[in-house]
């Protein structure tokens, strides 16, 4: 599958944030991850050190690549460069991402994380691949962010032709009614790590996603 597809049909984005799993357990933490289907997975570390960063990047690049899970290095271009990741994910207040590609290549996607239509509509002009859109709701892994709800998952879908992966306080219980808003791709950050059974969670969200079996709730 070429990148540009990959990208196209993710449904579920994983993302394995360091607030969550201790390093140690990362590798293992991604393999579940795989198993269970997710299209995507992020490399997300706010505290580690970019010499950290990196390395766990490294060893996660080679479980990943194996499994052909594209690998996206949140906030780093240097790591994302250096390691070939697949993607660089970037917030509003990082490089603009004409500077980032100067880093990363063309081949990287760069997606970029948004908080209002506004946002979506600008990381479109700024040259964006895709886009995160929210968070819909409060959560503990971005907790000084309003959420901005579900109300305009249908708008900025009419307004933005990119790969739209809504994020924020999303679990396999509210996963329908943001299908029902018009969501087509999420990420799921503590919905998957907290789960008893990681690689379970995954399936059951793809499954979900694939339009496969139904949330009972
Ligand atoms: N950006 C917007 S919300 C969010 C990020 C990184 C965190 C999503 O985490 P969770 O645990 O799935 O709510």
């Amino acid at each position: 599958m070429s990148a540009a597809n990959a990208l196209q049909r993710a449904r579920l984005y994983a993302i394995l944030d360091l607030g969550y799993v201790a390093p140690q357990r990362a590798e293992a933490i991604a393999g579940d991850l795989i198993r269970g289907g997710a299209d995507l997975i992020q490399l997300r570390g706010k505290k580690e050190s970019v010499e950290a960063l990196a390395r766990l990047a490294e060893k996660l690049h080679r479980l990943t690549s194996s499994a052909g899970v594209p690998l996206i290095i949140n906030d780093h271009p240097e790591i994302a460069r250096d390691i070939s990741a697949e993607g660089l994910h970037l917030g509003q207040d990082d490089l603009a991402i004409a500077a980032a590609h100067e880093i990363v290549g063309r081949h990287c996607w760069i997606g970029k994380s948004t908080h209002s239509l506004a946002q979506a509509v600008a990381a479109v002009a700024e040259g964006a691949d895709y886009i995160g859109f929210g968070p819909l709701f409060a959560t503990p892994t971005k907790p000084d962010y309003a959420p901005i709800g579900t109300e305009e998952i249908g708008r900025v879908h009419e307004l933005v032709s990119l790969p739209i992966f809504c994020i924020g306080g999303i679990k396999l219980e509210n996963l329908r009614v943001l299908l029902a808003a018009g969501a087509k791709r999420v990420v799921i950050v503590s919905g998957l790590l907290q789960s008893a059974d990681i690689a379970a969670a995954t399936r059951a969200a793809k499954e979900v996603l694939a339009g496969k079996s139904e949330i009972r709730n």
